[in-house]
């Protein structure tokens, strides 16, 4: 079977690399990890991927002048793995609009919100200051705009009375190691697509993000 070559960008710890390396090492995602990148040279997650023989390679944001520069040489280094999709996975680093335009429709982010509530960081401490009773994770195709581009699929969990930020980001956590492997499958075997700044699943517009517990992805658990 042809496989999806990947290549996936950490920051830090890479537990959803880990959860990607693992499905695939089962043979069950349909990808080829063709590299592991870091912006971050003491990033946990390069540790995880060599020791499960993935090539890694380090792109540190700090031997650059500025994000226009850093961007193309991350781009010159992700593109010499030739992948058809690029994993953001706890990448720290907002991307330029000349990165995102190269890789338009080849580029998707896990994100630990209900985009569109609560787009860029500290996340769950947000959840709970505006006392929302649900919250989760959205997985996305980067475009631009600051974690607004289409909402593919999401997973939800319940906030609970005595929540903490960690109690709850460990929650969405979880779950995302379910939903991320779930959403590149879809795109390995071709279901889910991009075109003209549209998501498409079995040729079907996504006119609203697919919740991963409901019909629409029940064939695929
Ligand atoms: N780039 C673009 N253009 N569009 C998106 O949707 C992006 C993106 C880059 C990363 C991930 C995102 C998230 O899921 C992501 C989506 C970093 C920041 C941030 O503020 C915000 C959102 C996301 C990632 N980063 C700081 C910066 O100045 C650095 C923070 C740090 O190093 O700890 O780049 O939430
Ligand atoms: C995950 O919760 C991911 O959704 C989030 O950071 C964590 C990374 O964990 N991403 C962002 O906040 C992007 N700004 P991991 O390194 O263990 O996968």
């Amino acid at each position: 079977m042809h496989k999806l070559p990947i290549v996936i960008l950490i920051s830090g710890r890479g537990s959803n690399m880990q959860a990607i390396l693992e499905q695939a090492a089962q043979g069950e995602l349909g990808v080829d990890i063709r590299a592991v990148i870091s912006n971050r040279p003491d990033a946990e997650g390069l540790q995880t991927a060599a020791a499960a023989g993935i090539t890694t390679a380090i792109v540190d944001h700090r031997d650059y002048a500025d994000r226009e520069q850093y961007d193309q040489a991350l781009r010159v280094a992700i593109d010499s793995y030739q992948p058809a999709l690029v994993v953001l996975a706890g990448f720290m680093r907002i991307l330029t609009p000349a990165f995102v335009q190269h890789y338009q429709g080849r580029l998707i982010n896990i994100h630990p919100s209900l985009l569109p509530a609560f787009r860029g960081l500290n996340t769950h401490q947000r959840a709970l200051d505006a006392g929302v009773s649900e919250h989760g994770a959205s997985v996305h195709y980067v475009t631009e705009e600051l974690d607004g581009g289409p909402v593919v699929a999401q997973f939800r969990v319940p906030v609970l009375d005595d929540d903490t930020a960690a109690s709850l980001g460990a929650r969405v956590l979880k779950i995302e190691h379910h939903l991320y492997p779930t959403v590149i499958g879809w795109i390995a075997t071709g279901r889910l697509r991009y075109r003209n700044g549209m998501a498409y699943l079995d040729d079907q517009p996504l006119l609203t993000p697919v919740s991963v517990s409901d019909s629409r992805s029940e064939h695929i658990q």
